[in-house]
């Protein structure tokens, strides 16, 4: 299904063209517009003029999170505030807010790009789409309303509420479609199996999941305990929010809203370009915003470009699962591991709920990683000797696949923190 199969399906030499023509208009207005980044073409010797091939994108600077700080509130603005008509901001997790700002048109572009993704899902205007992600400066809730409400489905903006209350209105409501992070899915999930309920007697059936890196093992997860389809998104605020990039039904892949953004994957280190299908760090160019174009924005989130076509027919190119950032990147003995790679494991292993904890301690001058995890009820309370076993077998099942040390630890069922909006799965108790 599609909700824009004209700019979905482009051919690909059209959409290179059509990308060229809007870079170089960009390129102009951020330089008319941003004294940032005129500033930096000056200093560059940067010609707006000089823009003849997609390739020249890398003759620009990288646009960091550090500049929008610098630049806060809204210091990288390309309009007028009275032009601007919706404000909305990064959650601030990692340091200081970034400010992001809308016009007209921009909202009119970001409910489209949603409306794309959510039917590339599955979704029609018969869906009824209970929207569980936190209403407020995040974008998350925001742009997936607008763009459920494009398409004409029913919305419903709880936001976030106790899971019961979720699970009421999901069975009063006849909620098809569940909107939040996946790790809020998985506490409604739960909590419906203590509450004694049948999922199959929901009319849920499909779940439209993002805002934080999941694995492939907790997807799985997710759609046996709700018996549902979940759908990956990916966006970030200061691009937009929601609607860069989405899966669809044959869920092998975000497809890239390519028309408005070009991508490119870099090597972090040496911020050079990587080749077609290597892991690298995201960076996009925004090619049709008005109040806050970014160029060669540095998303800090690793991915890769799938080369091989997808099945749906869709021409825009597909971003493998985000496999997180590279500030989230845990480095012991010199050895790199993400979260999600630990996650996709334990959640393999038998006997584990999912829901797990990595801690991370300085014992002398020796970093130390400590994975904790939930083990079902049988577990915990069975003899010592057991526990013992099953603790050097998930042990010996992350060192060996991941290469790392680290220690084990059960904890009881229910006793780690759960989350309502994104995960936190690392506490790093190091004083540097
Ligand atoms: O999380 C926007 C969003 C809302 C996307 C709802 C999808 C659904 P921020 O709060 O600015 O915006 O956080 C952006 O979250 O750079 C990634 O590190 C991470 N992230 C977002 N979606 C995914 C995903 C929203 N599907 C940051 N998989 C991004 C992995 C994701 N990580």
């Amino acid at each position: 299904m599609f909700f824009d199969q004209e700019n979905e399906c482009m051919d690909r030499e059209d959409l290179k063209q059509l990308q060229l023509e809007r870079l170089q208009s960009t390129v102009h207005r951020v330089y008319r517009n941003v004294p940032f980044y005129r500033k930096k073409f000056d200093e560059l010797g940067i010609d707006p003029d000089d823009f003849t091939s997609l390739d020249d994108v890398r003759k620009l600077p990288f646009t960091t999170k550090a500049d929008l700080r610098e630049n806060y509130p809204y210091g990288l603005f390309a309009v007028p505030l009275r032009e601007v008509v919706r404000i909305h901001a990064s959650s601030g997790t990692t340091g200081m807010p970034t400010v992001v700002g809308y016009t007209k048109n921009d909202l009119k572009t970001w409910s489209h790009l949603v409306a794309r993704n959510l039917v590339a899902a599955g979704i029609t205007k018969d869906d009824v789409i209970q929207i569980a992600h936190n209403y407020g400066l995040f974008t998350g809730a925001f742009g997936l309303h607008y763009g459920a409400e494009k398409i004409g489905a029913s919305v419903i903006p709880i936001s976030i509420e106790n899971p019961k209350k979720q699970i009421k209105i999901m069975q009063d409501y006849k909620t098809t479609t569940l909107v939040c992070t996946p790790s809020y899915a998985l506490l409604i999930a739960e909590t419906i199996v203590d509450m004694g309920i049948n999922p199959n007697f929901f009319s849920l059936k499909l779940g439209i999941f993002g805002a934080e890196p999941w694995s492939e093992a907790m997807r799985k997860e997710i759609q046996e305990k709700l018996k549902i389809k979940a759908i990956d998104i990916y966006g970030l605020s200061e691009i937009m929010g929601p609607g860069v990039a989405g899966e669809c039904e044959y869920q092998c892949g975000l497809h890239v809203n390519e028309d408005h953004l070009l991508i490119e994957i870099i090597d972090p280190q040496t911020l050079e370009p990587l080749p077609v299908g290597e892991f690298g760090e995201l960076v996009i160019t925004t090619l049709t915003k008005e109040a806050f174009p970014l160029l060669r924005y540095r998303t800090r989130d690793l991915t890769r470009i799938i080369p091989e076509s997808c099945k749906c027919g869709r021409t825009l190119i597909r971003l493998d699962r985000i496999k997180g950032r590279t500030d989230d990147m845990i480095i012991i003995k010199g050895i790199k591991v993400f979260p999600s790679q630990i996650e996709e494991i334990l959640f393999d292993i038998q006997g584990i709920e999912p829901h797990y904890q990595i801690v991370i301690e300085r014992k002398g001058f020796v970093d130390e990683l400590t994975v904790l995890v939930e083990a079902s009820e049988e577990l915990f309370f069975d003899e010592m000797r057991k526990q013992q076993e099953f603790i050097n077998l998930v042990k010996e099942r992350l060192m060996s696949e991941l290469d790392i040390p680290l220690n084990v630890k059960l904890v009881e069922k229910k006793s780690l923190e759960r989350f309502e909006g994104k995960a936190k799965r690392v506490i790093d108790k190091r004083t540097y």
